[in-house]
C-alpha cells in the first residue's frame, strides 16, 4: 500500500541536518580538547524542531541541551532525549519537584527563589542546578560575590540541591568595541573567584563569544546561532573563522499561474497594478504562516530566477510575478538555494528590519519541517506536523 502523505499543502521548511553537523564539527576545531559545548535549542530549536536538532547536536559531541523553559524541558523528554538538559530562564518554584524526577537542571538566580523552591522539593529527589550571574546584561542573575556566596550557602545547607554549574550571558559579544564584553568578563572571573567550591560546568560563552576567542570558554559554551549556520552579527560575520552553512530553507509550490492584462490589479487593497501583461502565479504560505506582510516586495526564487511578491501578503497565500508562463507545481523557493541563487535569511532578516535569529522563529507551527540527513531526506514520520 502507498504510504499516506503526513501532509497535504505544498509549503514546507527543510532543514539539513548535515549542516547543522558540520557547524559544530568545525566549532569543535575552536575548543580545548576538554572545552564541552551546550547546544542551545529553545524555542523549538530557533524553529529548526527540539528534537531533531538535539540528536544530531548530540552525535556531534554536545554534553548537555539547554532551553529557555521547563516546558520545552519536558518537551524533550517526551520525545526521548535523555541528555542533561539546562533550563536557562526561570522556572515556578512550585515545579521544582517536577524538573527533579525528571531530571532537568534548572537555573538559580535569586535567593528568595531559593526559599519558595524549598517548599516543594521532594526529600530523596535532589535538583541539579547551575546558578546564574549577571554580569552587565541585566535579565536575571546574582549580582554580587555576597549574594552568590548566599545561594550557594543556602543550597549547601539544605542538601537537596546539586550545584553544577554556574554561567553568565554577555549582551555585547557579536560587537566590534569590544569593552563591555570585557568588563563582563572580568566581573565574571571575580565572581566565580569569590565561589566556595567551584562546580563542575563554567560558562560563559554564546556563539559570538565562542567563535572570537578562547578567552571566555571557562570548561563549556552555549553555541544557538552558528549552529544553525547564521552569523551572531553583520559586523561580525568578516571574523568568521569558517563557512558557516544555514540549516534552514523555506519551499513552497506554485498552485495557480495566470496571465494578467495591463492594468489588473493583485490582493487585498488592489494596491499592485500591472505594468503590462505579466504572468502572475499564486503560492500557499501568508501570514498566518509567520511570512509577514512586510514581505511584501520581497523576492522570492522561481526557476533559478529571483521575482518579486507582489500585492499585499495575504492571511495564507500571496502572489508573485513569473519571469514568464512556469507551470502549476514549480517549486519556489523563499528561502535557500535554486540553481546558483541563494536568498539567505539574512536577506529576509534585512528585509524585515531585524535580526537573522528572528527568522526561523517566526516561521510558524502550520509548516511542516522535514529534515535531511547523510544527504537524503530523513522519514517523513520524524517530521514535525503541527495538525
Ligand atoms: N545562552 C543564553 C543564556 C541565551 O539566552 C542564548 C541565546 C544563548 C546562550 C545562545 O546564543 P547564540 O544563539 O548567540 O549562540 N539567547 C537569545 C535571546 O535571549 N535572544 O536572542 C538570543
Amino acid at each position: 500500500m502507498e504510504e499516506q502523505a503526513l501532509f497535504f499543502r505544498d509549503t514546507w521548511v527543510e532543514v539539513d541536518l548535515d549542516a547543522i553537523a558540520a557547524n559544530l564539527e568545525e566549532t569543535k576545531k575552536l575548543l580545548n580538547q576538554d572545552t564541552k559545548f551546550i547546544a542551545i535549542v529553545k524555542a523549538n530549536a530557533y524553529g529548526h524542531g527540539d528534537a531533531q536538532i538535539a540528536e544530531v547536536a548530540l552525535e556531534s559531541g554536545a554534553s548537555y541541551l539547554a532551553v529557555a523553559f521547563l516546558d520545552e524541558a519536558i518537551a524533550l523528554r517526551k520525545k526521548g532525549i535523555n541528555a542533561p538538559i539546562l533550563v536557562l530562564g526561570a522556572s515556578r518554584a512550585q515545579d521544582v519537584s517536577i524538573a527533579a524526577e525528571q531530571q532537568i537542571t534548572l537555573t538559580v538566580f535569586q535567593e528568595d527563589w531559593l526559599y519558595d523552591a524549598m517548599h516543594y522539593l521532594n526529600k530523596d529527589v535532589p535538583l541539579k542546578v547551575h546558578i546564574k550571574i549577571d554580569t552587565g546584561m541585566g535579565r536575571i542573575g546574582v549580582k554580587t560575590p555576597a549574594e552568590l556566596q548566599k545561594v550557594e550557602e543556602i543550597m549547601m545547607a539544605d542538601g537537596r540541591f546539586e550545584i553544577e554549574g554556574v554561567f553568565t550571558h554577555f549582551a555585547t559579544a557579536d560587537e566590534m568595541d569590544r569593552t563591555y564584553y570585557h568588563q563582563q568578563l572580568k566581573q565574571f572571573n571575580t565572581m566565580v573567584e569569590s565561589m566556595k567550591e567551584k562546580p563542575v560546568l563554567i560558562h560563559a560563552s554564546n556563539s559570538a563569544a565562542t567563535l572570537r576567542s578562547q578567552e571566555a570558554h571557562f570548561n563549556a559554551v552555549r553555541l544557538g546561532i552558528a549552529m544553525y549556520g547564521l552569523t551572531p552579527s553583520m559586523e561580525m560575520e568578516p571574523e568568521i573563522p569558517f563557512p558557516l552553512k544555514e540549516a534552514f530553507s523555506l519551499h513552497s509550490k506554485l498552485i495557480h499561474v495566470k496571465k494578467l492584462e495591463k492594468g489588473e490589479k493583485v490582493s487585498y487593497g488592489a494596491t499592485y497594478e500591472t505594468p503590462e501583461e505579466e504572468w502572475i502565479g499564486t503560492i500557499p504560505i501568508g501570514y498566518a504562516d509567520g511570512w509577514i506582510r512586510k514581505l511584501q516586495g520581497q523576492f522570492v526564487l522561481v526557476d533559478g530566477i529571483k521575482v518579486p511578491i507582489v500585492g499585499r501578503i495575504c492571511m495564507d497565500q500571496c502572489m508573485i510575478k513569473l519571469p514568464y508562463e512556469v507551470p502549476v507545481g514549480t517549486t519556489v523557493t523563499l528561502i535557500g538555494k535554486q540553481k546558483d541563487q541563494f536568498i539567505s535569511i539574512n536577506d529576509v532578516a534585512t528585509r524585515l528590519e531585524t535580526i537573522n535569529y528572528e527568522v526561523p522563529c517566526i516561521i510558524s507551527n502550520r509548516v511542516p519541517r522535514i529534515y535531511k540527513k547523510f544527504g537524503k531526506m530523513v522519514d517523513m514520520k520524524n517530521s514535525i506536523l503541527y495538525y
